[in-house]
């Protein structure tokens, strides 16, 4: 039988290969953003290890007013023609209502703020339970991240704006988020 087995395994190399919708638990999946579109830049970065159930988020961003809160987050369309608005709505596939990062309720893609230092640079680093990128429900690929001129209010700020948006204000800065190939 071994010959028959020997035929077998290109074919199965070839499925392998193919991106199934079901990853390898403990498979680290990364992808990457490079943050631009606007007088904010800079590199973000996802980590994901399959089967855990959550994801790390770091990066650092500059061209940030100094001391102070934006909002950050992903939205639910790829960037076209460099044009931050393209990015369309929070990314939001349940239909919830607007909330921060630690919120009982909020869109997939709130992740709340990035603080900036004295110098408009803001470097961070945090674990989310919700975004990921391997559950196609839940999945960031391919969406965007925004960065905004002004503080996401959690939806807490008492009006529509703040329950659809946060009140984050313009868009400064944004990029696709794209799965990085395995080595
Ligand atoms: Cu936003
Ligand atoms: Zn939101």
């Amino acid at each position: 039988m071994k010959p028959s087995v020997r035929c077998l395994a290109p074919l199965l190399a070839l499925l392998l290969a193919v991106p199934a919708p079901g990853f390898e638990s403990g498979e680290l999946l990364k992808a990457t953003c490079v943050l631009a579109n606007g007088p904010a830049e800079g590199l973000i970065i996802f980590t994901e290890k399959v089967g855990k159930g959550k994801t790390l988020i770091h990066g650092n961003v500059r061209g940030l007013g100094p001391h102070s809160k934006h909002g950050f987050h992903v939205h639910s369309q790829p960037i076209t023609n460099g044009n931050c608005s393209s990015a369309g709505g929070h990314y939001n596939p349940f239909n919830a209502t607007h909330g921060g990062r630690l919120s009982e309720e909020r869109h997939v893609g709130d992740l709340g703020n990035i603080h900036s230092d004295a110098y408009g640079i803001s470097q961070f680093k945090f674990i989310d339970r919700i975004v990921s990128l391997s559950d196609p429900e839940t999945s960031v690929v391919n969406h965007s991240v925004v960065v905004h001129a002004a503080e996401d209010d959690h939806g807490l700020g008492g009006d529509a704006g703040s329950l659809a948006t946060g009140n984050a204000g313009a868009r400064i800065g944004c990029c696709v988020i794209e799965q990085q190939q395995k080595l």
